[in-house]
């Protein structure tokens, strides 16, 4: 019996005797979960820190046969994180230092994440927070604005990696255009351009400053800039005209004379004089006298219906307009639908009739004497030769004209010479230039024919 006794003992003793006796074998890691440390910690964007990496078996001790390999991941996504590693037991025994291997950029809490490749995981919290103002960001929410309207520019403070710094609260910021007609209420108080007006400070890293440019036609940025020279710059901001406000009528004389046209123009404006280049605004003309007639439509005949309006075409109507009695200090018109409204400065209106067929007609008001001051305003007048005729005529004139006026026989014979130019005068004005061709021909040719009638009748027979 105690054989068998003997027996059991010596396979308890066996199965119980340590291992140390057998030859090594590899230890087995038995880890249970990762840590990733420091958590919760804070870094300045850009800034690298050191994290570590620890395994831990059941019960917290380190499992020092890890040879797992780790990964990282971050919710920000421009963070620099270590490569994979498998960790080395001989050397890690269960935890890696990664020194100076991440770097988070975007502000604000992000989280990094360790995972291997049996799942095990470990998720930190850092915040970040931004690092020092790189440059700034000056922006509005539209571009295009009219002339004269206020928009609101925002101004905000900016780390190397576009965080906000919003821990700056003392920093002054200038503001400047290209633009020497872009303005700024830096003080909010409604007044644009006041000594100070285009400089702020930051508040939290940031400000919104009021601007206006009152010129038309100017695309220009807007620039930031701090003592420090940090600097940053808007897109163009495109501005356009306002909306009508008034006209300006001018002409390019003020002295005119009497049943002389001349070209009145009238520009739409808005209220900083901004040329507003509208279409189709019905635009009606008067004068301060009466005896002011206008060709609204252009065709050569003043004063018909409808003819003292035109309507805008971008923003400008030329329209021609003849005074028919001298008067001192006239002023020309114009108002839209709207009442918008312009007027010119004054006019000075001379007499210049054509004197010798006043004389002749005794009437300057005569159908004949209205083509011969057709022709001289269409013909005479646009050129220097016949502005130099017409300056002599109305120089040696008037004494001609005063003797014609007082003898009867010699209007009635003046009349007569003066009624076939007068003929000539007016086809000459109302023929195109081919029938004006046509007519020199068929002149030509009745007076050759005319001609060789009369030569044939004087010789004599044989
Ligand atoms: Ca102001
Ligand atoms: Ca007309």
């Amino acid at each position: 019996m105690s054989k068998w006794i003997g027996i059991a003992l010596l396979l308890l003793a066996l199965a119980l005797a340590p291992p140390l006796a057998l030859p090594a074998s590899p230890v087995l890691s038995q880890v249970e979960r990762l840590d990733l440390s420091p958590g919760d910690g804070s870094a300045t964007a850009g800034v690298a820190f050191t994290m570590v990496v620890t395994a831990y078996l059941a019960g917290d001790n380190v499992d020092t046969a890890y040879n797992g390999t780790v990964r990282f991941s971050s919710s920000d996504a421009g963070a620099t994180l270590p490569a994979d590693y498998t960790f080395i037991p001989a050397s890690d025994n269960g935890s890696h230092a990664f020194t100076g291997s991440f770097s988070l950029r975007t502000s604000g809490s992000q989280t990094v994440t360790v995972t291997d490749n049996a799942s095990l995981t470990d998720t930190v919290t850092w915040s970040v927070s931004p690092s020092a103002t790189h440059h700034y960001a000056v922006a509005s929410t539209s571009y295009t604005h009219a002339a004269g309207a206020p928009f609101t520019v925002a101004v905000t403070a900016l780390d190397g990696f576009g965080n906000v710094v919003s821990t700056d609260s003392e920093t002054p910021v200038t503001l400047a255009s290209t633009s020497a007609t872009m303005a700024f209420d830096g003080n909010g108080n409604g007044l644009f351009g006041e000594g100070g007006d285009n400089a702020v400070i930051l508040a939290s890293g940031t400000f919104s400053v009021t601007a206006r440019d009152t010129a038309s036609g100017t695309t220009a940025a807007i620039t930031a800039t701090d003592p420090g020279g940090r600097t940053g710059a808007s897109s163009a901001y495109t501005i356009t005209a306002a909306a009508i406000d008034h006209y300006t009528v001018t002409s390019d004389r003020y002295p005119q004379q009497t049943t002389v046209s001349f070209i009145v123009a009238v520009t739409a404006c808005d209220l900083n004089g901004n040329l507003v280049p509208a279409d189709n605004v019905t635009i009606t003309m008067t004068c301060s006298v009466a005896a002011m007639a206008f060709d609204g439509n252009a065709d050569g005949t003043y004063g018909q219906p409808g003819d003292d309006t035109g309507t805008l075409t971008a923003g400008l109507l030329e329209i021609s307009a003849k005074p028919n009695t001298t008067s001192d200090g006239l002023t020309i018109t114009a108002t839209d639908a709207q009442g918008r409204t312009g007027t010119s400065q004054t006019y000075t209106v001379k007499d210049f009739r054509c004197f010798i067929a006043t004389a002749a007609w005794g009437t300057p008001m005569a159908d004949e004497i209205q083509v011969l001051r057709d022709f001289r305003d269409q013909y005479l007048l646009p050129t220097p030769a016949g502005r130099a005729f017409v300056a002599v005529y109305y120089r040696c004139s008037p004494p001609v004209a005063r003797f014609i006026d007082s003898h009867e026989w010699l209007r009635t014979a003046v009349r007569a010479g003066l009624t076939p130019i007068v003929w000539l005068t007016d086809i000459f004005m109302i023929t195109t230039p081919a029938q004006k061709m046509l007519l020199a021909v068929a002149t030509l040719a009745g007076a050759g024919l005319l001609l060789r009638r009369r030569t044939v009748r004087r010789t004599p027979p044989r």
